[in-house]
Order: structure tokens, then C-alpha cells, then sequence
């Protein structure tokens, strides 16, 4: 069978990831690759064997010959290159943050639609082991009827060494990692109807905030705290696990450190350990991360293939940006938000 065709824009920290998972997938290849960087071009064209290399995506786009686009490049270039691979009609993950602002969070969702074509947000996340083997637990009904929740990832690592702009941007925590918890407490607990949220800012030497603490309300009935830090000196460091405790009307499930995974139900006690693999490219402590990437991916081409909205479609992740932009709206105001009035 023919492989599916990929290419890549944007060759930076994190894009190697996506590049590994896509080259662990049978049946798909990334043909092209783009960067305006031409050292990053090199290194990752040389690694993984990719002879056609461009630093201009007009160009890519012109020459074609992909069934789909994976956009890696960090988010003020996002709208651009969406509404280019629409104009091109050519299916088009994104890298989260979806875009600077909802407004154009809006108008690529529309391009997309407008074209005809798939649009996913590459928001991987929700498809940690750990995350999963949750949302199983709530799936099997153990625990009875969720009716309060907390996702929590609190952490000093290090994120600046790696990623520099991350210190740079005025908003910092919510938009870069908040995103990924508000999007797990979506996955586990429905879609939300009000935000409220704190900020702080506690390192002296960064642009935006970089502690959290947000209250939702959800559809269902759920209140769920999503809390977020990159400003807590634990002994051991988590990073980069998520923690998550929910209360059900028949028992409750606690997510914590090692991804140690206790439930309790009315048959009683059962505690495991939910591990991700750490695959051969993988590396500590980011591994969990980097199962993730190869879970969307893989996710990906199964519903390119299907026909089928993504879970995490430019469509569905409005949802989650709505959220940012409500936690940056709520801490600035000081006001409850009411969500419908963002979307
Ligand atoms: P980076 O700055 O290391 O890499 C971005 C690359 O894109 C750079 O090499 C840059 O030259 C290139 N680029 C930018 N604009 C371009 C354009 N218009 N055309 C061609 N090339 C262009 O950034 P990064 O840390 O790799 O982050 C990239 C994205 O991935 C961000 O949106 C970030 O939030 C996201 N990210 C996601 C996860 C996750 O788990 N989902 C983890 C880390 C980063
Ligand atoms: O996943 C991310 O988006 C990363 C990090 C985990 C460092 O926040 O930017």
C-alpha cells in the first residue's frame, strides 16, 4: 500500500519528538521539511534522512506531493501557516498553543473548514499513559459518578534552558502548560461552563506568570481545580507528571508521584503503577511526553485514513483555548467568566 506523505515545518527543540513518532509509524514517511533556520534544517534533515529541504513553507507548498502538513513551529506563526495549508487544501496538524488569540484560533478553524480539510491540535496530553489509564478507571464506572476533580502539575524544572522563549512571552504558564491540564480536565470531566482563576508571577527574571490556580464549573455538575506551577521546589522533583485525584459518588482515584495509581472503590483498594513505555528514542524524565507525541500521531493517520474528526480538532480545542483565554481574563479582572460568551 502507498505510505501516507508528511511534511514538517518548523525544526526546533521539540519537532525531533515528532519526527521520531512519525518515523516509528509503518505506512507513513515525511517527505519535505521546512525551516527558516538552515542549521536546524541540516540536523534534522541529516538525522532523519529527509532530502527535501526548504526554508520558505510557500515554497514546500508549491512544489506539494504530501497528503498532510505537521506545523512545529511556535505560535505566532500558526494562523499563517494554517490558512496557507488550507489554501492549498492540504490536512494540517498544529502545535498547541492553538494561536495568540481566540479570534485566530476562530479563523483557522474556518479556513479549514472553508478548504474542506482535517485540522488537529497536536494537544498530546490527554493521550499520557497515565491520563488514559484514568480515564479508564472513570470509564469502568468503579468509582461512581465524578463530582469534584483536580489536575495538578507543579514542578521547578527547568523549562527555560530548553525552551528560552517561554521566558519571554507575557503569558507564560497558562498558555504553554495550562493548556495541557485544562485540556485533561475537558477530557476527564466534560466541557466547562465558568472559569475563575488566580495568577502569580515568582520568578523575577520572566515576562509572564508562572503559578496558577484555576476553579471550573463543568456542564455535568463537576467543580474541578486545575493548579499549575513552575515555581514549587519539591524534594523530589515531578516534572513532567500530571497529577490527578477525583472524587465519584462511590469511591475515588488519586494519580500521584511515580505514576502510582490508587482507586478506591466498594469492593475495596487496588493500587498500580501506570507508567508510560519509555520508547527506544525516548529519554528521562520526558518520556511520558514523548509516548504521548506517538499516541496522536498514530491517532492522527487512523482518522485521515477514516475520514473522521480528530478528538483534538481545531474545533473541540476552541473549547480548551477558551479556557486560557477565560483564566487570563478571570485573573486580570478579578470576575468569574462565563465560557459561552467566548465561543
Ligand atoms: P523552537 O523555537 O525550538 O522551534 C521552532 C522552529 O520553528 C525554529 O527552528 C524556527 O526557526 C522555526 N520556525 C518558526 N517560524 C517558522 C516559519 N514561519 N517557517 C519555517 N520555520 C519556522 O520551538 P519548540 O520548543 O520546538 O516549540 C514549537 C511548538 O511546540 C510550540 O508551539 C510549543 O508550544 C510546542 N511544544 C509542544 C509540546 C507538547 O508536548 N505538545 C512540548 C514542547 C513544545
Ligand atoms: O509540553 C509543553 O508544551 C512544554 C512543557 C512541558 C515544557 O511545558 O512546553
Amino acid at each position: 500500500m502507498a505510505k501516507t506523505k508528511g511534511a514538517l515545518i518548523g525544526c526546533g527543540f521539540f519537532a525531533v519528538n515528532q519526527m521520531h513518532g512519525w518515523q516509528d509509524l509503518d505506512g507513513v514517511e515525511i517527505v519535505a521539511i521546512c525551516d527558516r533556520d538552515p542549521e536546524r534544517l541540516h540536523l534534522v534533515g541529516d538525522q532523519f534522512g529527509v532530502d527535501r529541504r526548504y526554508r520558505s513553507a510557500d515554497e514546500m507548498f508549491d512544489d506539494g506531493g504530501f497528503d498532510f502538513v505537521d506545523i512545529a513551529t511556535t505560535v505566532g506563526s500558526h494562523r499563517a501557516l494554517v490558512e496557507l495549508a488550507a489554501s492549498h487544501a492540504v490536512p494540517v496538524i498544529c502545535q498547541k498553543p492553538f494561536a495568540p488569540a481566540l479570534a485566530d484560533a476562530k479563523a483557522m478553524v474556518a479556513a479549514a473548514e472553508k478548504a474542506g480539510i482535517a485540522l488537529m491540535i497536536h494537544e498530546n496530553f490527554r493521550w499520557q499513559t497515565p491520563i488514559l489509564a484514568v480515564r479508564a478507571v472513570l470509564d469502568s464506572g468503579v468509582i461512581g459518578e465524578p463530582f469534584w476533580g483536580r489536575v495538578s502539575f507543579r514542578s521547578g524544572f527547568d523549562v527555560f534552558s530548553g525552551q528560552p522563549y517561554l521566558a519571554r512571552g507575557k503569558r507564560f504558564i497558562i498558555e504553554d502548560l495550562g493548556i495541557h491540564s485544562l485540556d485533561i480536565a475537558r477530557f476527564l470531566f466534560g466541557d466547562a461552563s465558568r472559569m475563575t482563576a488566580r495568577t502569580r508571577r515568582i520568578n523575577p527574571d520572566i515576562a509572564g506568570e508562572d503559578v496558577a490556580t484555576m476553579l471550573l464549573d463543568h456542564d455535568n455538575g463537576i467543580t474541578s481545580i486545575v493548579d499549575v506551577s513552575y515555581a514549587t521546589k519539591l524534594p523530589e522533583e515531578p516534572f513532567p507528571e500530571t497529577f490527578v485525584e477525583i472524587d465519584g459518588s462511590r469511591g475515588t482515584l488519586r494519580l500521584g508521584k511515580d505514576y502510582k495509581l490508587t482507586v478506591h472503590g466498594p469492593d475495596g483498594t487496588t493500587r498500580s503503577v501506570v507508567a508510560p513505555n519509555l520508547l527506544p528514542w525516548a529519554s528521562r524524565p520526558w518520556h511520558n511526553i514523548q509516548e504521548s507525541v506517538a499516541l496522536i500521531q498514530k491517532h492522527w493517520v487512523e482518522r485521515l485514513a477514516e475520514g473522521r474528526e480528530p478528538d483534538t480538532s481545531g474545533r473541540d480545542n476552541l473549547k480548551t483555548f477558551a479556557l486560557v483565554e477565560a483564566a487570563y481574563r478571570s485573573a486580570e479582572y478579578g470576575e468569574t467568566i462565563a465560557i459561552a460568551d467566548l465561543l
